[in-house]
């Protein structure tokens, strides 16, 4: 394979801008103590009374608000960084920073009939600034966390997604990509919520079947959008990352780049702090089939002092490596179950696609 790599070279002004923010920034990040956070235990295993203290307390849960941990997120990373297929622990800040001559996307609403739930529902899309129908745009589905909907992504201003798509696309690395955020709890009663039990979580396992059937479908009807693995991306954050797995394991032959970001528990059987998981799959079956065609790409991420699903993610990579499915495993230093994991990997996936797409 030829590598090419290429430097982006920052103007002065800018990059000492940016170092002095995130220099502020990450130390008053790493100032900040979690010690006392009612969910900061990273271990695995727990006591039945522990789980059952987790699952009671409304303390814990409100904790899952947004699934995603807030106020302890560090600035990117202010160093250069080269376009080769390295990963970078750390979102470039020139990457994240909104720049006064970029257009970016605007999030809007959108709603489908869902065959699988009998229900219509539905999704944010984040269109590119300038999108026009006379072009065909790579489409990444960006799956929330526990909790979440539809709105998780798109109302969360610090997870700088319309910076790190229309600035990547900016600087000529990706083409410009619409991003659509489902809304993941696919039950066919509107009325059904999600929390830490088994039924509970069955509608966030039943969103493969939503995606690939309803929705996929309708955005391909609806937007121009180009199609094949090559062009359709998907990617998630925690819950969304546990579906991510799943569902790039199960039709591996759809997407062709692929992240999952601090992935829960669940997709093989396991107890952690919060319930019993009975598991989608076996560890044994925690890989692609021998005959699949498999991501391009096929990150799995985590921050290394995540308090929420601790070393599952590292656990899920384990597997897959023991089960000789090929991905790309890393963790973010100092990272929580936050936006700054969250950062890292869309990061990370868009410069995988921006690497392969260069050297095509
Ligand atoms: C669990 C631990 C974490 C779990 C879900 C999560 C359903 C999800 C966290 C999130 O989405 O932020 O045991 O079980």
């Amino acid at each position: 394979m030829k590598k090419k790599s290429i430097s982006i070279v920052l103007a002065l002004i800018t990059a000492s801008m940016c170092a002095c923010n995130a220099n502020t920034q990450e130390e008053k990040g790493m100032a900040v103590d979690n010690s006392n956070d009612g969910i900061s235990v990273t271990e695995q295993y727990v006591t039945e009374a522990d789980s059952e203290k987790a699952a009671n307390s409304s303390e814990d849960l409100s904790s899952f608000a947004s699934g995603i941990k807030t106020g302890d997120e560090a600035a990117g990373s202010d160093t250069e960084f080269v376009l080769d297929d390295e990963i970078e622990e750390r979102c470039p800040v020139t990457i994240e920073t909104t720049r006064s001559y970029v257009e970016y996307g605007e999030f809007t609403h959108g709603t489908y009939y869902s065959e699988t739930c009998g229900l219509e529902r539905g999704y944010s899309i984040l269109l590119p600034a300038d999108y026009n129908s006379d072009k065909q745009y790579p489409v990444l589905y960006l799956l929330h966390g526990i909790f979440g909907d539809e709105y998780s992504f798109s109302q969360d201003g610090n997870n700088k997604i319309k910076e790190i798509v229309g600035n990547m696309a900016a600087d000529g690395y990706i083409e410009e990509t619409i991003i659509v955020c489902p809304n993941m709890y696919a039950s066919s009663d509107p009325d059904q919520k999600p929390a830490f039990d088994t039924e509970s979580c069955l509608p966030y396992d039943n969103f493969i079947n939503d995606l690939v059937n309803d929705l996929m479908p309708h955005i391909e009807s609806e937007y121009s959008v180009l199609t094949g693995r090559e062009n359709t991306y998907l990617a998630g954050f925690s819950m969304g990352g546990r579906e991510t797995i799943y569902i790039a394991l199960q039709r591996p032959e759809l997407f062709g780049y692929v992240c999952a970001i601090s992935a829960a528990p669940g997709i093989v059987p396991t107890t952690d702090k919060f319930m019993t998981h009975e598991g989608m799959i076996e560890e044994s079956q925690m890989k692609f089939a021998d005959d699949a065609t498999v991501p391009e790409a096929f990150i799995i991420c985590c921050g290394s002092r995540d308090s929420v699903v601790g070393t599952y993610p590292k656990q899920y990579h384990e597997l897959l490596e023991k089960n000789g499915s090929d991905h790309i495993w890393y963790e973010i230093t100092g990272a929580d179950h936050d936006n700054t994991a969250i950062k890292s990997g869309l990061f990370n996936l868009f410069k995988q696609i921006a690497y392969d797409k260069a050297i095509e």
